[in-house]
């Protein structure tokens, strides 16, 4: 949580001096502001901007001062005091501080305290936390799919050894570079009951943003009326309560439809939905074969939340769009994808093979850029496959890997792309630069 934000300058005779600050009621400790003044204060050189984190008690402090400016106006200094918790966002507040800032600094001073009236909303509202709430029924798949793309567990562990099914309302956090994700995984078995219970179903619903409906394809085939009942009743909860979530349909375990017909079924589930339900559909499935259509729907989904997940995205596609037979991808800290870009001829036979090789080879990779700070691995395969994995080192913003594979190109342009995709990537989070579209 976002705790106040203060505006003060610096007296030499009379000390700090609180310009503005919100919320009004917040009081900011003396010795707190001389210790970020002091800190500031500490290097002589005037010659940058400043952005500094402190601590205090269970607080950390995030401030900012253009020191260009110290030698005609004296310490003037922005500092945002956030809790503990909300520390682990703090690249995005530094972010926002920095513009938030500037664009005050440049404002004229009579006008500085009116903008910052105006701008302040951006840090106490939470915009970048989202809810997203799984439905289903029991053994749909809901549990599974939160293990492999939250928490990066190896989808066929979980085709080999199932879990429980869920009871209650389970929600989790996760992050998702710049958004925080409040998962709240529900139990199939009581889907019937949460839907027929006011309290229990304003509790789920209450400030959900996504609302994720997983029909499972055996389920389906015997029963569709009464799933599209049951999602029409979640419609309906939606608007007669105001609530605002957005519904959306997965079709899952496609893996279990017949090669051959697969595309005309899915045609013809996704008709039969769209005749009576105006939502978005996915599919998806864990199978090492689809599992990306899996990741790609949630990165579409989150695209629309998450800045960062939209832009990195365009920075692999861009690339993508001058080669043939590649796909790029870009890990977090779980080994999630969370971002991916295929060519649409890539052979899809690979991935299996490809998907099977980087797991083994991820921990070795880790152990070996941590102890040697190795930074890629290069695997030349028979059969033109070439293979890269690159530590991004950007684990501060929630990143680990850029993974390329390609069959079209040679290991030496490959390691070109490499590079220019690294650089976008590093401008995107380290200077906020931004693609041209
Ligand atoms: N073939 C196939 N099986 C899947 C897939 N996804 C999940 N499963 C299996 O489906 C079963 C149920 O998965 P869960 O994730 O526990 O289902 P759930 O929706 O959480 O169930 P409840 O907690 O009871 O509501 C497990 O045996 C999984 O291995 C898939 O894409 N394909
Ligand atoms: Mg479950």
């Amino acid at each position: 949580m976002v705790i106040g934000i203060v505006l003060f300058s610096w007296d030499k005779k009379m000390g700090s001096i609180v310009d503005i600050k919100y919320p009004q009621g917040f009081e900011i400790p003396d010795d707190l502001i001389n210790k970020i003044y002091m800190t500031f204060a500490y290097s002589e050189d005037f010659d940058k901007q400043e952005l500094i984190e402190t601590s205090y008690s269970n607080l950390t402090i995030l401030s900012y001062c253009d020191k260009t400016r110290v030698p005609e106006v004296g310490y003037e200094i922005v500092s945002l005091i956030l809790d503990e918790k909300e520390a682990i966002n703090s690249y995005r507040f530094k972010k926002n501080l920095i513009n938030f800032s500037q664009d005050l600094f440049n404002s004229d001073k009579s006008e500085r305290n009116k903008y910052f009236e105006n701008n302040i909303d951006g840090f106490f509202k939470s915009t970048s936390a989202q809810k997203i709430l799984l439905l289903g029924r029991a053994g749909t798949g809901k549990t599974t799919i939160k293990k492999i793309i939250f928490e990066g567990v190896d989808p066929k562990e979980l085709l080999v050894n199932p879990l429980d099914p869920t009871r209650g309302l389970s929600p989790s956090v996760y992050s998702w570079l710049d958004l925080k994700i409040g998962l709240f995984d529900s139990s199939g078995q009581e889907l019937e009951a949460l839907l027929n219970n006011k309290d229990e179903y304003d509790l789920a619903f209450h400030n959900t943003d996504v609302v994720i409906y997983l029909l499972d394809y055996p389920t389906w085939v015997g029963n569709p009326e009464e799933i599209i009942n049951e999602i029409q009743k979640i419609q309906k909860i939606i608007e007669d309560d105001s609530y605002t979530a957005n519904i959306i349909i997965f079709i899952h375990k496609i893996d279990l439809i017949n090669n051959k017909n697969r595309k005309d079924i899915l045609k013809e589930i996704t008709k039969k939905l769209k005749e009576k339900l105006p939502f978005s559909v996915y599919y998806t499935s864990i199978h090492p074969e689809f599992i990306f259509s899996t990741y790609n729907a949630f990165y579409e989904i989150l695209a629309s939340y998450s800045k960062e997940t939209f832009h990195l995205k365009k920075i692999l596609d861009d690339f993508i769009e001058e080669s043939s037979k590649s796909m790029f991808f870009i890990t977090n800290q779980n080994n999630s994808i969370i971002s991916q870009s295929t060519s649409k001829d890539f052979n899809f036979g690979n991935i299996n093979h490809s998907h099977k090789l980087i797991a083994q080879i991820t921990q070795t990779f880790e152990d070996m850029s941590n102890n040697s700070k190795i930074e890629h691995l290069i695997l030349s395969g028979q059969n033109n496959l070439n293979l890269i994995l690159n530590n991004l080192n950007l684990s501060q913003f929630e990143i680990k890997n850029l993974i390329c594979i390609s069959e079209s190109l040679s290991a030496n342009k490959l390691i070109w792309m490499v590079g220019q995709i690294r650089l976008k990537i590093k401008n995107l989070f380290y200077f906020n630069i931004k693609d041209k579209s």
